[in-house]
């Protein structure tokens, strides 16, 4: 295997720390032999750094092992000992590493790395690994979260028809695939209308998932029978309409991604403030006509105003059409 592969082995591994970490990162690490024999792996799951995992996996570290990481090790006294003073105990001579640490307090291992001997290589399968960690990223960067907006859509863009009936639109697979993100989400977001029409618990379905932190986001008082006032996750209510609220709430909570289920009016208001970094359409092969859209006005009137995303994968989910569009910026 060469060192894309690895790494990307290692990109794959970071993914089973998502909804664990914030505000931390997700990093996978794997430790391989000098004929690349993996020997050593591991993920940060909120607990000890990745490298320091794989790295108390293994009795006897060979002096030849190559360590690979996807995020740049880091040298400070946090929860633990800085993973480059570790590596350099370790005896591990080759470390690779995909992405910079963009965190100030604890950068600076890569030098400290180098310094010491160790032979130091960074920038292997960047691309892929800033798109995994495009969460942390967003937040460490900017200092507000990423947001994903879900929505479950007809072919014409609804999400309701008019009599109000919404169950289900998509398929059984695509209602499990939400799931999934529910669970992988730090929050999830919706507005008190979502809340008061369709009394949704917004939990992960997953057997042993965790739940993410729910946010309800409105005026209306959502009655306690209701079952965002259980106690199945943690719940904050915001009394406002105004986004910036919600990025001070935010701001104070350990949330790298926030999950957004709103319906349009929430929805276009977070599209208007340009805050939907993502949005993950499920899409069913149906035509209602009339009904709610999945969106609001947003003062467009020339196709030149129009709001652009790209496609960054798509699949299909039983009989629906799922897209995962990324913000152009
Ligand atoms: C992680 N997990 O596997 C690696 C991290 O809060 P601390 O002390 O755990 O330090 C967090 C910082 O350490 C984090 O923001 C990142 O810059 C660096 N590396 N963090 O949580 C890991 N390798
Ligand atoms: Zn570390």
């Amino acid at each position: 295997m060469d060192q894309s592969a690895l790494m990307s082995r290692a990109d794959d591994l970071s993914k089973f720390g998502l909804g664990y970490t914030a505000p931390n990162p997700i990093v996978g690490c794997i430790i391989v032999d000098s004929n690349n024999n993996v020997i050593a792996e591991a993920f940060h799951n909120g607990g000890p750094h990745a490298e320091s995992k794989a790295i108390n996996s293994i009795e006897v570290v060979p002096s030849d092992a190559t360590l690979f990481t996807t995020l740049e090790p880091c040298d400070h006294y946090g929860k633990t000992e800085p993973c480059s003073d570790l590596i350099i105990k370790s005896g591990i001579k080759n470390v690779i590493y995909s992405i910079t640490d963009p965190n100030p307090i604890a950068q600076g291992g890569s030098k400290k790395l180098r310094d010491a001997g160790l032979n130091v290589t960074s920038g292997v399968l960047t691309e892929k690994v800033k798109f995994t960690n495009r969460y942390w990223l967003q937040k460490i960067k900017t200092g507000r979260p990423y947001f994903t907006w879900k929505i479950a859509m007809t072919l014409d863009g609804k999400i309701a028809a008019l009599d109000g009936s919404s169950k289900w639109i998509t398929s059984v697979e695509s209602r499990g695939d939400v799931s999934k993100l529910r669970s992988q989400a730090d929050a999830v977001l919706i507005g008190t209308g979502t809340a008061l029409a369709d009394n949704p618990s917004l939990n992960s379905h997953n057997i042993d998932s965790r739940q993410p932190l729910r946010i309800v986001m409105g005026k209306s008082e959502v009655p306690a029978s209701h079952k965002l006032n259980d106690e199945s996750a943690p719940t904050h209510f915001l009394k406002s309409h105004e986004t910036t609220d919600l990025i001070e709430l935010l701001s104070g909570l350990e949330v790298n991604q926030v999950l957004v289920e709103s319906g349009p009016k929430l929805g276009t208001a977070l599209l208007k403030h340009g805050l939907i970094d993502e949005i993950v359409a499920y899409i069913a092969p149906s035509i209602l006509g009339s009904g709610s859209s999945f969106v609001g006005d947003l003062n467009i009137s020339s196709l030149s105003e129009r709001m652009d995303y790209q496609i960054h994968s798509f699949t299909q989910l039983g009989n629906d059409l799922c897209v995962t569009l990324i913000g152009r910026n």
